[in-house]
């Protein structure tokens, strides 16, 4: 097991993941905690030019080559950034990892997970925890409507976007033990509620809370 804890976050476009980072982080830096914060894709050199790719510049990509980018994206991630960061005990907060490839290019990828799963030394593909911020796809387009532009993912229909939101609700049903679900629609000061139940016990089990306690 890793000395660190991978916290991920995960959900349809404008969940609040971004949200949720910046407050998981104050909390816990707060608290005199090692964090560190990272995305998918990107993250990396390798995997900053691999989102462009596939948010911005190529729009008829081949699903296998979709696939593979993201795949590719993480695999640098997970040595150039994620191995270190967890070996040296932090806690890293990752925005979107492999439940979003099961989620949004299928579940044909399970296999692909596993490796990343592996080469990080954690029990699932999800990390540690998988926050899942859960919102209607209606809502989702709410919230983002307001920017400027949308890039090629965001352009999908709204059939795509509910079948990514029912793929995303298998698998907290699938892995309960580890995807915890958050009910995106509340407020700010409840999704916070929620996010703190959901990471407290396992910060208490993996000692961190100790941590924080010898850091006083
Ligand atoms: N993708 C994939 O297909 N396969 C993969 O394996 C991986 C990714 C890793 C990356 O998008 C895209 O790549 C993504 C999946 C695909 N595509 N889509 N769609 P990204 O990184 O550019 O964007 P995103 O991950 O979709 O995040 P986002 O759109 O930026 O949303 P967010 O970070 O979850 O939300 P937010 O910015 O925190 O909040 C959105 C707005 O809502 C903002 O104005 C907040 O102030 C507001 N907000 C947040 N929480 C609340 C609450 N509770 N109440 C009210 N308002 C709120």
């Amino acid at each position: 097991m890793a000395k660190g804890l991978l916290i991920t976050l995960e959900g349809i476009e404008g969940c609040g993941k971004s949200t949720a980072c910046k407050f998981i982080y104050e909390w816990l830096t707060g608290l005199g905690l090692k964090v560190a914060t990272t995305r998918e894709p990107g993250g990396t050199a390798l995997g900053e030019k691999v989102r462009s790719i596939l948010l911005d510049e190529i729009s008829n990509l081949d699903s296998s080559a979709e696939l593979f980018l993201f795949e590719a994206a993480r695999a640098q991630l997970c040595k150039e950034v994620l191995k270190p960061q967890l070996e040296q005990g932090a806690i890293v907060l990752l925005d979107r990892f492999c439940a979003s490839t099961m989620a949004y290019q299928g579940k044909h990828s399970h296999n692909l997970n596993i490796e990343a799963t592996k080469s990080l030394n954690l029990v699932s593909p999800y990390g540690d925890i998988c926050l899942l911020f859960d919102l209607s796809v209606l809502h989702s387009r709410a919230r983002t409507q307001s920017r400027a532009k949308a890039d090629l993912i965001e352009q999908r229909s709204n059939d795509y976007f509910e079948q990514v939101r029912n793929n995303y609700l298998e698998l907290a049903k699938e892995h309960s033990k580890f995807i915890k679900l958050i009910d995106a629609a509340q407020d700010l000061t409840s999704v916070q509620k929620q996010i703190k139940l959901a990471i407290t016990p396992l910060l208490q089990e993996r000692g961190f809370i100790e941590r924080c306690q010898m850091n006083d």
